[in-house]
């Protein structure tokens, strides 16, 4: 069984992206998300799952994203990752299908081990697609770490994730308590509402 992890940054509205893209600017949000996603004991490494269009939103310093196993999902079979990667600063797989994906990096070969956790980092249809894995399958997504972005409202995104929150769910989404979220991200996590360049936000934790 594997337990997948949701990271997001979403407005009020799930607005996520703008011109493929993220629609804000916020470097400490930026920080929580790489420091989260690259926390694994010593020996082991995170393994972060992404759209081909999330990896290529990536800026090409910052991808691969390193101390986590990347794993990129495109359906295209005659896609090929773009040769900066050749910088092998993190390990990279591409897989055509979420299925093949979630086989293997719940028991690689090639990793050696299993990644340690496991984060679906975007963007809307993988979103979608894991949200909709049912909880009787091997492969199942039971936490959401959600950045709110509180205001403005961003009304000009144009790529939304799933209303996981309202969607039907076999069982209920619980918001976790700011300790708990501690307790599970193994650092100190800034409570309540936080803000940077003008936009409000806030770090939440939900589980089912
Ligand atoms: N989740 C949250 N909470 N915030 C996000 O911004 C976010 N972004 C994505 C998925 N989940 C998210 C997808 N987009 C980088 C850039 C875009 C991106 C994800 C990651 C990136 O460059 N990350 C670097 C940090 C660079 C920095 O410190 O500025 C990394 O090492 O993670």
């Amino acid at each position: 069984m594997t337990k997948l992890t949701i990271i997001v940054a979403a407005t009020l509205t799930n607005g996520i992206g703008q011109n493929s893209r993220l629609p804000w600017r916020l470097a400490k949000e930026m920080s929580y998300f790489a420091r989260i996603t690259s926390s694994a004991p010593e020996g082991s490494m995170n393994a972060v799952i992404m759209g081909r269009n999330t990896w290529e939103s990536i800026p090409k310093k910052f991808r691969p994203l390193s101390k986590r196993v990347n794993v990129v999902i495109s359906s295209n079979k005659q896609y090929e990752m773009p040769p900066d990667t050749a910088t092998v600063t993190a390990p990279v797989f591409l897989h055509s299908s979420l299925e093949t994906a979630l086989d293997r990096t719940s028991h690689s070969e090639k990793l050696q081990t299993s990644a340690h956790r496991s984060f679906i980092i975007g963007g809307a249809s993988l979103y979608r697609d894991t949200l909709a894995l049912p909880p009787s399958s091997s492969s199942c997504v039971d936490r959401v770490l959600l950045t709110r972005i509180l205001s403005p409202a961003f009304e000009q995104c144009d790529v939304y994730m799933p209303d996981f929150l309202s969607a039907a769910s076999e069982s209920p989404w619980r918001r976790s308590t700011h300790e708990e979220l501690q307790t599970w991200a193994g650092f100190e996590v800034p409570e309540g509402v936080q803000e940077e360049n003008g936009v409000q936000y806030e770090f939440q934790m939900w589980t089912r």
